[in-house]
């Protein structure tokens, strides 16, 4: 901990170097003025399967709304068709890419691990699950284990990090050993894998994921890549995001399977800081304030959203040992933590001499346009061949899905951002009008839209509101 304060410290030193002593920096009102149009591509999104509607263990009537809190879908990956989806408030169901009747594959509330819902509506719950890439290879070392990322109480265990700082609860990986691989009801064994604390509610673990270009053998095959908000509440108070001691802000990439005794999991020889004195070894990309999702194109780049705070959101590629910027950045503008004195809120033009080593996003929009920024993926499928090589991705809360030309982005260049059209029920409509709900936050009706994907590359949305998966298909002519 005084490590991360004292490199923070050093930072917004040097940050607030380069703006001259006298200036008199103030604020954009409205830093990307061009509103984000409607593009030329219309998909139908057509209902799929429904989550069955589930409800907040904490009840709260102002809350409670969502019918089901589904955020991943995403591959079983062992060939059958199987899709697996959750629902944050604990359960994981198996859908197939017929769309078969969703089943409940774990109910994570009625195992012995810790499992802690009680901060909802905050981003926590069952929110992540990966399938090792070995499965359903019999006589692998992967061979019937899966992994969830979850929220736990933080007296259910012992952190790798920030045991001492975890008064919310802590964010746990845990590797499940299923007695059959192919069975859609878990039965089998569990053993937590990594464990952080987590002083507030939001902003904790998100996605977690294996590379599904990794190839057997590959140094980076049977790796897991984890995303760790900056620990929540408000401006990164801790100051997380710029700081190397402890991997929240951050990407992190462990091998579950390869812990020594004295942890869990090992950590890749190749990891971009391992060796560095004081840094911790897992982290594998910073900076970030919460980048809750990611995927890989399948070219084997990495995309990520970057939620703001105030202003900015952004998409970004993934580059190991990249410094994304948070808190000092939010898109390409300064923060008020660049300022003397501080004047955190708004954001500011970036200081003229920018000689920060900041990889800036590859799209940002800000927030008159949306509220929060989700992961997407690029549709490499075969259903809707104008929309192969779009990096397809949400603003969550308004239900707004985006595009941007993913073959045609040039680091450090922002792609210009297009709405996608949607026909919903058999008309071009909004989905915050098919499927929105009361907005608890903010005015207005939110829709909470995040997409999933098959193994064919295809894309679905999931829409909190309503439970409703749908999946994205040409527009039939009508
Ligand atoms: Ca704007
Ligand atoms: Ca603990
Ligand atoms: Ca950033």
């Amino acid at each position: 901990m005084h490590f991360a304060r004292s490199l923070g410290t050093t930072a917004l030193i040097l940050a607030a170097a380069a703006l001259p002593a006298a200036a008199q920096v103030e604020p954009l009102a409205d830093p990307i003025p061009d509103p984000i149009l409607k593009g030329d591509l219309v998909v139908e999104a057509t209902p799929f399967v429904r989550a069955p509607r589930t409800s907040d263990s904490a009840v709260d009537a102002m809350t409670n709304e969502a019918y089901a809190r589904i955020q991943y879908l995403t591959p079983v990956g062992d060939g059958s068709g199987r899709l697996v989806l959750n629902d944050l408030r604990g359960l994981l169901y198996i859908t197939d890419e017929d769309g078969a009747e969703p089943v409940t594959y774990m109910d994570i509330r009625t195992l012995d691990v810790g499992f802690d819902d009680s901060m909802f509506p905050n981003e926590t719950g069952l929110v992540g699950v990966a399938f090792h890439p070995q499965f359903a290879d019999a006589g692998t070392p992967g061979f019937g284990k899966f992994y969830t990322a979850y929220s736990a109480r933080s007296d259910s265990g012992t952190a790798d990090y920030l045991d001492d700082d975890a008064e919310s609860h802590e964010s746990v990986i845990r590797e499940w050993t299923v007695d059959d691989p192919a069975a859609n009801a878990f039965s089998g064994t569990s053993r937590e894998v990594f464990r952080i604390g987590q002083f507030a509610p939001n902003h904790n673990v998100g996605t977690i994921a294996f590379n599904p270009n990794a190839t057997p053998g590959s140094p980076e095959y049977g790796l897991l890549y984890a995303s760790l908000g900056d620990a929540g509440a408000a401006h990164d108070p801790r100051d997380f995001g710029q700081s190397l001691a402890a991997p929240h802000g951050a990407i992190i990439r462990i091998d579950p399977l390869g812990g020594d005794g004295s942890r869990g999991y090992g950590v890749p020889a190749d990891n971009p800081f391992v060796g560095e004195a004081g840094v911790a070894p897992e982290i594998w990309a910073y900076g970030l304030r919460h980048a809750q999702q990611f995927s890989w194109d399948t070219d084997g780049r990495m995309f990520m959203g970057d939620i703001g705070q105030n202003v900015v959101e952004e998409v970004n590629l993934g580059v190991p040992g990249a410094n994304y910027g948070w808190r000092l950045r939010e898109g390409t503008f300064a923060t008020g933590y660049t300022l003397t004195p501080r004047r955190p809120g708004p954001v500011y033009p970036p200081p003229a001499e920018d000689d920060r080593p900041f990889v800036y996003p590859v799209a940002q929009y800000d927030h008159d346009e949306g509220y929060a920024v989700s992961g997407g993926f690029v549709y490499r499928g075969e259903a809707i061949p104008e929309l192969r090589g779009q990096y397809v991705f949400t603003d969550f809360p308004r239900g707004r899905v985006f595009y941007i030309d993913a073959d045609g982005l040039v680091p450090g260049e922002l792609a210009e951002i297009r709405e996608l059209r949607l026909v919903i029920d058999g008309e071009e409509r909004d989905l915050v009008e098919a499927a929105g709900i009361r907005n608890t936050y903010a005015p207005g009706d939110r829709a909470d839209a995040r997409l999933g994907i098959d193994s064919a590359g295809e894309l679905y949305l999931l829409t909190k509101s309503d439970g409703w998966v749908r999946k994205l298909e040409p527009a039939r002519s009508r």
